[in-house]
């Protein structure tokens, strides 16, 4: 899964044409990468992040999406908690919910019901403006299960199908270092429960294990998303599309050698 931001700080100045035109080359270029899915997101999440109303994240992600579903033959995720912008966006062509407050929002399950569409549930204590202030669990990777496991069977008992969920531990939200850590090692946990889809593309806790005057965070990311895979995730969200796929080719061709060949 290639992220596609569209939030203003992420495309600077020009006009409507200008911003749609450029996620549309970004959208191709992580697909010539080996991308399966763009996950397209107007709300920025990030720690610290402020709110953003309805009608401001529908004029960044509805025509992006209707230009990336015109052009490619690709999944796109819409990255969001509004049930509004997920009826919209389904209506112009996503093909997946992405969402990190995992349907908890007014109308969002509902919403996401009658679209009849995939959705990510991701884990996230607290909300994005405060959440990385002072993150505590008991047992931070029994504690994520419990919550996505239930936020499942709820998404279940309202109508959407089992086979259509996948479950995030939402690395980075309401979480220090050791938390995340502790949630990467133990993945394979979540994965007995539901398919996983994991994200920790240039987080910060990559600043926070190699010291933040360090300028690129993109092999850490890497190493990172190929952890993932190996303890069992579905899926990984990333920014660096090519190099995951290169680290991902390797594993799969190690984890194939004795299928393919009879040399054992
Ligand atoms: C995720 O993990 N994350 S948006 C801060 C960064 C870098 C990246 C400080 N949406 C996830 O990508 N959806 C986001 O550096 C997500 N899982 C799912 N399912 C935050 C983000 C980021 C934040």
């Amino acid at each position: 899964m290639g992220i596609l931001n569209v939030t203003p700080d992420s495309f600077s100045d020009g006009g409507r044409f200008e911003r749609v035109d450029a996620a549309v080359r970004q959208a191709e270029s992580m697909l010539e990468a080996g991308a399966h899915i763009i996950d397209v997101g107007g709300e920025s999440t990030r720690p610290g992040a402020e709110a953003v109303d309805d009608q401001a994240e529908l004029d960044r992600v509805l025509p992006v999406i209707e230009a990336i579903t015109e052009r490619f033959d690709a999944v796109v995720s819409v990255d969001t908690s509004k049930a509004t912008v997920m009826r919209e966006a389904a209506a112009v062509g996503a093909g997946m919910i992405n969402d990190v407050r995992a349907l908890q929002s007014p109308g969002s399950l509902h919403a996401a019901v009658s679209t009849g569409l995939p959705v990510c549930l991701m884990h996230m204590q607290g909300e994005p403006r405060t959440m990385q202030q002072a993150p505590q669990y008991e047992h931070v990777v029994s504690e994520v299960i419990d919550f996505l496991v239930q936020r499942r069977d709820e998404c279940v008992a309202a109508g959407v199908e089992n086979s259509q969920i996948v479950v995030d531990p939402g690395f980075g939200f309401g979480k220090t270092l050791m938390h995340n850590l502790m949630l990467l090692k133990h993945l394979n946990r979540l994965c007995e429960h539901a398919p996983v889809l994991s994200g920790l593309s240039r987080k910060r806790m990559f600043a926070q294990i190699l010291g933040s005057d360090s300028a690129s965070r993109e092999t850490a990311s890497v190493s990172a998303a190929l952890l993932c895979v190996q303890n069992g995730a579905s899926i990984v969200r990333v920014h660096d599309v090519r190099p995951t796929v290169e680290a991902l080719a390797v594993y799969n061709a190690v984890k194939n050698v004795d299928t393919n060949n009879s040399y054992g």
